[in-house]
């Protein structure tokens, strides 16, 4: 019997073939798709992203972690029923006007997608009015802005400002993050919150959602 351990670590590690094999057996074994997801790959990543906090995992772990378990989705994904993916919340994401800078963004994503968030990227670039009408055509409950410029941290507050404009500022979470930005900052500018990377952004939101 597979024990789910060895699918943690090997998704810690970021084993790709390793970890396709042990799922799967564990699959062969009689494992439910949706205990290899929750209580294999979700916690796995947990552990990556406070891993990830505490300096004890860098950026390139991190990925190899993500894609490794984005690979061993895919062997999941046909044998989940729609009822076995609890979505963890729906995410509008994208750097802010100005801004072209994404790598910090795209890994940010994909730390949510790994830990059961649906994520809407709209890329670099993007105007207020842009993350409102994708709020409103994906009904999304989260949106979150990037920014790596100290010139372009003040368009996080433009958009802040624009979704409460809009009347869609009680509708979304606002997290905000990127190499400049702090707490204090996300304060000022009426935030919900800040997070330092994505592990903290999983963990962040997750806490907001309740
Ligand atoms: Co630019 N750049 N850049 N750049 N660039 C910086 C940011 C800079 C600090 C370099 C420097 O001068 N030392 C500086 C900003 C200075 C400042 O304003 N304080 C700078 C500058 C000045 C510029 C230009 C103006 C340069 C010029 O043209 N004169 C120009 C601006 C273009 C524009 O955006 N309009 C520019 C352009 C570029 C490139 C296009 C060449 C390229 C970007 C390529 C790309 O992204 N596709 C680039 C790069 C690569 C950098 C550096 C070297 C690296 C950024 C990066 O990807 N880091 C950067 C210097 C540096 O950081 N050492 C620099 C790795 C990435 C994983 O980290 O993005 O911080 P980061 O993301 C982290 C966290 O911040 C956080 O999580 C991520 C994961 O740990 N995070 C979030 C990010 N977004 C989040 C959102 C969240 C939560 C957490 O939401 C909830």
């Amino acid at each position: 019997m597979t024990d789910l351990n060895t699918i943690i670590d090997a998704l810690i590690i970021g084993e790709i073939g390793n970890l396709t094999d042990l799922v799967k057996k564990a699959l062969d074994d009689g494992i439910a798709p949706k205990d290899i997801l929750n209580n294999g790959f979700n916690k796995g990543m947990d552990i990556v992203g406070e891993k990830m906090q505490t300096g004890e995992m860098f950026i390139p772990e991190v990925l190899r972690s993500a894609n490794a378990m984005k690979a061993a989705v895919e062997i999941l994904k046909p044998l989940l029923s729609a009822g076995d993916v609890t979505s963890s919340g729906k995410v509008v994401i994208g750097t802010v006007k100005g801004d072209l800078h994404d790598i910090g963004k795209n890994l940010v994503k994909l730390m949510l997608e790994s830990a059961g968030f649906e994520v809407i990227d709209l890329g670099v670039d993007v105007e207020p009015e842009v993350f409102i009408n994708a709020i409103k055509e994906n009904n999304a409950n989260i949106v979150a802005l990037s920014a790596l410029l100290t010139t372009t941290m003040n368009v996080m507050k433009e958009t802040v400002d624009a979704l409460v404009e809009a009347g869609q500022r009680d509708n979304v979470k606002v997290i905000i993050g990127g190499a400049p930005v702090t707490q204090k900052f996300a304060d000022e500018i009426g935030a919900d919150g800040y997070a330092s990377d994505g592990g903290a952004a999983c963990k962040r939101l997750k806490e907001m959602m309740g």
